[in-house]
């Protein structure tokens, strides 16, 4: 059986839960050819990938899949690449805010995913399942630990790959702007199925 390391993020800013860790909670162990090693992630630029990095050194996965949630659309979306960037538009859970950062001086731009995400993309919406590409993901902790992750094990038989995952609809006003946890399971399950 494959070994997949899959993680979400604690909660932060005036948000009191963080849908990406809930979701990954309320995965079985098993999906498809995996087993699954959750782990929970701290918003906080640097220890998130310290933590991820250790566990990633003691599990040894095949796959790393890592999830962050996002306001900006009710599908689950798979990041296309990771900038060398850290553009945080609000605190981490330290109240640190780098702005225009390198996450590591010198080291490539950006990383693609190593997981097959237009084949997943193109796979999950012809099943009719609410999923779309999202090209980078953005300069704060999300897109940081793709970046450390990616380039951590970059040129490896290690794929890694991020998505972002919506709010639930008791985190927003308007429910249309917001995916119940089981269907982001549900969607989850059928990427880890794809990968
Ligand atoms: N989302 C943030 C970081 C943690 C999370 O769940 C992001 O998109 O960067």
């Amino acid at each position: 059986m494959k070994k997949l390391l899959i993680t979400g993020f604690d909660p932060f800013a005036h948000y009191i839960v963080n849908p990406s860790w809930k979701a990954v909670k309320a995965l079985p162990d098993i999906v498809g050819d995996y087993q699954l090693h959750k782990l929970m992630l701290p918003n906080i630029f640097d220890l998130e990938a310290k933590i991820l990095l250790e566990e990633a050194g003691r599990v040894k996965p095949d796959v790393i899949l890592l999830c962050g949630m996002n306001s900006g659309s009710t599908r689950l979306q798979l990041n296309l690449a990771a900038l060398n960037i850290r553009d945080a538009f609000l605190e981490d859970n330290l109240g640190h805010r780098p702005w225009g950062v390198p996450i590591r001086e010198g080291a490539p731009a950006a990383y693609f995913a190593t997981i097959p995400v237009h084949e997943i993309v193109r796979s999950l919406r012809a099943q009719k399942l609410p999923v779309q590409l999202e090209f980078a993901s953005g300069g704060y902790v999300c897109n940081e630990i793709f970046y450390r992750a990616a380039h951590a094990y970059a040129g490896t038989t290690t794929k890694v790959g991020f998505v972002h995952v919506p709010l639930l609809p008791e985190m927003v006003m308007d429910e249309n702007m917001a995916l119940p946890l089981e269907k982001t399971t549900k969607v989850l399950q059928a990427i880890i199925k794809e990968l």
